[in-house]
């Protein structure tokens, strides 16, 4: 069983990493053959080559002196849009797209949540303010009024990881994958790195048996959505663009006409990927923002851009750099089918970030929980693909579409999240005359939920069922 071991025995000392057998003779066969096995996935060149690079150095961001702010497709509400585009034209290429069934939604679901402090997979979490509908259950109810609109399957792509794949198959499937066909749900796990020690770049042991790994970031989405055999799918399915949103964000549209019209066919699209965006609340704001880098549209990392850019303003008094990115994107499958031609060898670049991740003491075989950051984790970002197309094109879409919950507390947290969630819906109900409370700074005094079953736009309310009046303090469930 063990014929294996002198050779890796020799690999992981050639790279100083010996210590990952340091409790091997302790294990069971069954746990020896998982910590060989995990070894040998390693490719050790190409893991120094990293420490290299992001552990013992740290990589400088070197951003262009060219950097400008991207172009965009300003807001259907925005008087503007006429001189840009036929919204009600775009639409009804998108209604069109998705009335052939060329659409599929994709969720990224895969992060750890650490942020939030919930014990399982982000989708789980309880996120509508009134009904607390878990985050799975929001996004599946939006495919099936969207599949009732348009009279055609969505295919629903989820992204797990290796972490939380069992336990989110097991929600879904328990919850009778909340009233969606099982056979049109597709989950599949991204890949994962090794976590590194911050100070040398040792890999850093989960258990005795075990090497430390996390998510590869959802940028390991497009390589996944290649060897998980989800695009074989979507190509079988007569898929031609992906819907890309994540899990966090309940107020994400799952498909949007308009973007997909514009997406398709607006003249300066290549129909690879396409994005969309919010004007940023506050120049700090933990979004990040698109640019024209080199001729191509790119996303900078809110860490990424210095402050001074960052409160940059035009003459107007309108930040620079305002143009915010809500993680909502629509990608070609053929587009991906070509960045993964040869999956082996494609991947996006990698990002540094300095975190806590408990490990075993070497020395002294027990579990280690840092107060401080001790490791190094590798993520790729799917943004990174853009500068990849040919063409890109941004789509400014309202903050109405932008909920995030990624915090316990504070800013995008589950009570902002149901702020936000209360002040859309409680606009949707005064555009068809309902009285809304309102507090004397304006806010809702109510909290008001809107089933995506109900309305999955304004437009969809049922105007005779509506009450004429809310409540004040009162709570709203349609
Ligand atoms: C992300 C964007 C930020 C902005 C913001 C909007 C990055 C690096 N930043 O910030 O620019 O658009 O979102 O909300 O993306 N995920 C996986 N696998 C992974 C890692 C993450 O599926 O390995 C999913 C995760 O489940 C979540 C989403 O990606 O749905 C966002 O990840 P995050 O929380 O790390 O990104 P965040 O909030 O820093």
């Amino acid at each position: 069983m063990n014929d294996r071991l002198p050779a890796i025995q020799e690999e992981l000392e050639a790279h100083g990493q010996s210590h990952v057998l340091a409790f091997f003779d302790e294990l069971d066969p069954k746990r020896q053959a998982a910590l060989l096995d995990q070894v040998d996935a390693i490719n050790f060149d190409e893991l120094q080559a990293l420490i290299e690079t992001y552990v013992l150095n740290k990589p400088t961001i070197e951003l262009p002196d060219s950097l400008e702010p991207a172009p965009f497709y300003c807001r259907p509400d925005d008087p503007q849009h006429a001189n840009q585009y036929d919204v009600a034209e775009y639409r009804r290429i998108g209604e069109q797209l998705l009335g052939e069934g060329k659409v599929a939604a994709f969720t990224v679901a895969g992060g750890q949540g650490t942020r939030l402090g919930w014990n399982g997979p982000k989708g789980t979490y309880p996120a509508t303010p009134v009904t607390g509908k878990p985050l799975f259950q929001v996004f599946a109810e939006q495919i099936r009024a969207a599949q009732n609109k348009y009279g055609v399957t969505i295919p629903w792509y989820i992204m797990t990881s290796p972490i939380n794949d069992a336990d989110t198959r097991r929600f879904i499937t328990d919850n009778n994958c909340f009233g969606l066909p099982r056979k049109n749900i597709f989950m599949f796990p991204q890949g994962v790195m090794p976590t590194l020690s911050a100070d040398d770049g040792k890999l850093l042991l989960a258990s005795k048996h075990e090497i430390a790994v996390h998510p590869d970031g959802h940028g390991g989405a497009i390589k996944a959505l290649r060897t998980s055999g989800a695009i074989e799918d979507m190509a079988g399915r007569g898929v031609e663009h992906i819907s890309y949103f994540q899990i966090d964000n309940p107020l994400a549209k799952v498909v949007d006409p308009l973007f997909l019209g514009l997406h398709t066919a607006a003249p300066d699209t290549s129909s690879e990927v396409s994005s969309k965006m919010v004007t940023k609340a506050y120049p700090e704001e933990k979004v990040g923002v698109f640019c024209k880098v080199n001729g191509k549209v790119a996303v900078v990392e809110y860490s990424d851009l210095p402050q001074k850019l960052a409160e940059q303003r035009d003459e107007s008094g309108v930040l620079r750099f305002n143009a915010g990115s809500i993680a909502i994107h629509l990608f070609g499958v053929s587009f991906v089918e070509q960045l993964t031609a040869d999956a082996d060898h494609f991947g996006l670049p990698f990002h540094r970030a300095e975190k806590k991740a408990a490990y075993v003491d070497t020395a002294s075989g027990e579990v280690v929980n840092p107060a401080n950051p001790n490791a190094i984790k590798l993520e790729t970002f799917v943004f990174d693909a853009l500068p990849l197309a040919q063409q890109s094109i941004v789509f400014e879409t309202t903050r109405d579409e932008f909920a995030p919950i990624k915090n316990a507390s504070g800013v995008d947290s589950p009570a902002s999240s149901h702020e936000v969630q209360s002040e859309r819906n409680a606009r949707w109900l005064e555009s068809h005359g309902v009285k809304v409370p309102r507090t004397r700074n304006g806010k809702v005094d109510a909290t008001i939920e809107i089933s995506p079953l109900t309305a999955m736009e304004q437009a969809d309310l049922p105007v005779a069922e509506l009450p004429e009046t809310v409540a004040a303090g009162s709570v709203l469930s349609l």
